[in-house]
């Protein structure tokens, strides 16, 4: 008997799907896990049929974080697994040319809250929840945590949420600005699929300098960022996603950027 795989690909209308398929423990991370969801990651990225990619887990939960059962004798440092592990599924999931979509079907909770927040776009089910659970287990909030939500929720909403490890709800989660949109649980799959293809009809190479240019412009200066939006721009400019936009507002129709080849 072959084991069940701890990701699931699927590839529809250009959109690459990444399934977390470790249901009966809400799909809590183990090494195999980081490292396979990090790999395709990297394979949709380099994929030309891929233009949106769409993060999610199989059943009731999205990730519980690091899997608890599978720490105890580990010969790795906290510093050394993480850096191993986490880090690089974090900056390669910010860092990858293509939209992610984070798609919170369930609870996210601790490291799984991170790559909750990490998304582009960030869809959420009704019924989804976000805990950074850290503090519960007496550790730091880690995979970007720190870096994502008090840039979200100021740094004492962030702290507060860290501290208390209080349950997010999808209302007040999209109060607070860690989701774009939420949807009815039983239309959820559906909607997110809608989404990403309503993203992937949009012009990939311009978003993929959008989302160098934003990456960037969190840790600089105006000055830096003004700069940088120039040289960003000469190569959207100088792109055919660029004509064929300029050539439609011209023919009065909608721009045509998805090209075979
Ligand atoms: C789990 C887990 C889990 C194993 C649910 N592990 N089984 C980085 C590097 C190095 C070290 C440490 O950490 C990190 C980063 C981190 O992510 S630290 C944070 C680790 N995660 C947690 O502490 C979360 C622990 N889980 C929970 O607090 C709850 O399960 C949540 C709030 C996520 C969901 O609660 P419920 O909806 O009530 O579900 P449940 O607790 O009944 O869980 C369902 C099953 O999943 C259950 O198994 P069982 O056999 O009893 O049905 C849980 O044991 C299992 N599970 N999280 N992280």
């Amino acid at each position: 008997m072959t084991a069940e795989p701890v990701i699931l690909v699927e590839t529809r209308a250009g959109i690459r799907t990444l399934t977390l398929n470790r249901p009966e423990r809400l799909n809590a991370a183990n090494d195999a896990l980081l490292l396979t969801l990090t790999e395709e990651l990297q394979k949709a990225d380099m994929d030309p049929a891929v233009r949106v990619v769409i993060v999610t887990g199989a059943g009731r939960g999205f990730c519980a974080g690091q899997d608890l059962g599978d720490v105890s004798g580990r010969d790795m440092t906290f510093t050394e697994h993480l850096r191993a592990t986490y880090n690089p599924l974090i900056r390669t999931l910010r860092g990858l040319g293509k939209p992610v979509i984070t798609a919170v079907n369930g609870v996210a909770a601790g490291a799984g809250a991170s790559l909750a927040l990490a998304g582009d776009i960030r869809l959420w089910a009704q019924s989804a929840s976000l805990i950074e659970v850290f503090s519960n287990i007496a550790l730091v909030p880690d995979s970007g945590s720190t870096w994502f939500l008090p840039r979200l929720v100021g740094i004492h909403r962030a702290f507060e949420l860290m501290a208390l490890a209080e349950r997010v709800g999808s209302e007040d989660a999209q109060r607070l600005g860690l989701c774009e949109h939420v949807f009815p649980d039983e239309t959820f799959a559906d909607e997110v699929q809608a989404y990403a293809e309503r993203l992937a009809a949009r012009p990939a190479h311009a978003l993929s300098l959008t989302k160098q240019a934003l990456n960037a412009a969190l840790t600089s200066t105006l000055e830096g960022a003004l700069e940088r939006e120039a040289e960003l721009q000469q190569l959207a400019g100088s792109h055919w996603e660029h004509e064929e936009g300029v050539r439609a507002f011209k023919e009065k129709r909608a721009p045509e950027f998805v090209r075979e080849g």
